[in-house]
C-alpha cells in the first residue's frame, strides 16, 4: 500500500475508434514505466456489472426505456466503483478504464437526448467528487466507424442506432473536451494505428508530466 492515490484514466469514443486495438498500448507504456495498473471497461469490470452489461446490450423483444438504459448504466458504476475503481486507486494504482462517464453524457445525453442535468445529479450521486484525471478521446467520422465496427460481427443494441445518433454522440463528445481541454484530449483516430499511438503517446507523456 502506498500514500498516494493512483492516477483515473479514462479512454472514450464513439463507436469502432479503436478504443479496444489502442488499449492494450496504453497498458504495454505503462509495464514499460514500472506502473501498476488495473485495466477494466464500462459497462462492466466486476461480475454484477458485466451482467448489466449484458442486458445492455443484448437485442431484447421488449424495448429497453431510456431512463432503465441510463440508471443500469450507473447501477453496473456504482458497483464497478466500490470493487474495483476505489480501491485501486486508494491503493496507489493507475486504473486504466475503456470508458466512463462521459460515455453517459454522450450516449444517453447528447445520443438519446435525456437531460444533461439529470446525468450530472447521477453522476454526484454515484461517484461524490471523483472525475478522472485523464481522459483520451478518440474521434472518428461515425460513418468510417460504423464501417471498422461492422466487420466485428453481429451488431449490438447499440450498434444497430441510426448514424444520426452516432453523429450525436460524437458531437456529445466533442462538447466535453470543449468544456473541459484540461482533462480531455482528442485524438484524431482517422489517422493510420502508428500515427494514433504516436499521438496517444505525446497524450500520456503530457499527463505523467503533470503529477510527476
Ligand atoms: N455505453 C453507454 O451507452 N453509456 C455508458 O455510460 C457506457 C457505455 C459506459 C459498449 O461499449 C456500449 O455501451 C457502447 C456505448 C454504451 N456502445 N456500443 N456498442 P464498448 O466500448 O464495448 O463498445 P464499442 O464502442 O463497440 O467499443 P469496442 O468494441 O471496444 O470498439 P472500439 O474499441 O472502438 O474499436 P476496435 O475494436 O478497437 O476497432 C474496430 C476495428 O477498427 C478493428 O478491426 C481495428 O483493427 C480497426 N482499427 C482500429 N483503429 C484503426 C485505425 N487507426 N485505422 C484503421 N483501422 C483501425
Amino acid at each position: 500500500m502506498t500514500n498516494k492515490r493512483g492516477f483515473f484514466l479514462t479512454l472514450e469514443g464513439a463507436e469502432g475508434v479503436g478504443k479496444s486495438t489502442n488499449i492494450e498500448f496504453i497498458t504495454q507504456y505503462l509495464e514499460q514505466r514500472g506502473i501498476d495498473y488495473v485495466l477494466t471497461r464500462e459497462p462492466g469490470g466486476t461480475q454484477l456489472g458485466e451482467k448489466i452489461r449484458e442486458l445492455l446490450l443484448a437485442v431484447h423483444e421488449e424495448s429497453m426505456s431510456e431512463l432503465t438504459e441510463l440508471l443500469l448504466v450507473f447501477a453496473a458504476r456504482a458497483q464497478h466503483l466500490d470493487k474495483i475503481i476505489e480501491p485501486a486507486l486508494a491503493a496507489g494504482k493507475w486504473v486504466v478504464c475503456d470508458r466512463f462517464t462521459d460515455a453517459t453524457f454522450a450516449y444517453q445525453g447528447a445520443g438519446r437526448g435525456l437531460s444533461m442535468e439529470t446525468i450530472g445529479e447521477l453522476e454526484s450521486m454515484v461517484q461524490g467528487e471523483l472525475r478522472p484525471d485523464l481522459t483520451l478521446i478518440l474521434d472518428l467520422d461515425p460513418e468510417i466507424g460504423m464501417q471498422r465496427a461492422s466487420n466485428r460481427g453481429e451488431l449490438d443494441r447499440f450498434e444497430r442506432e441510426q448514424m444520426s445518433f452516432f453523429r450525436h454522440v460524437r458531437q456529445g463528445y466533442l462538447d466535453i473536451a470543449q468544456a473541459e481541454p484540461e482533462r480531455c484530449t482528442v485524438i484524431d483516430a482517422a489517422k493510420s494505428l502508428k500515427d494514433v499511438k504516436l499521438d496517444l503517446l505525446a497524450a500520456l507523456e503530457q499527463g505523467l508530466s503533470k503529477i510527476t
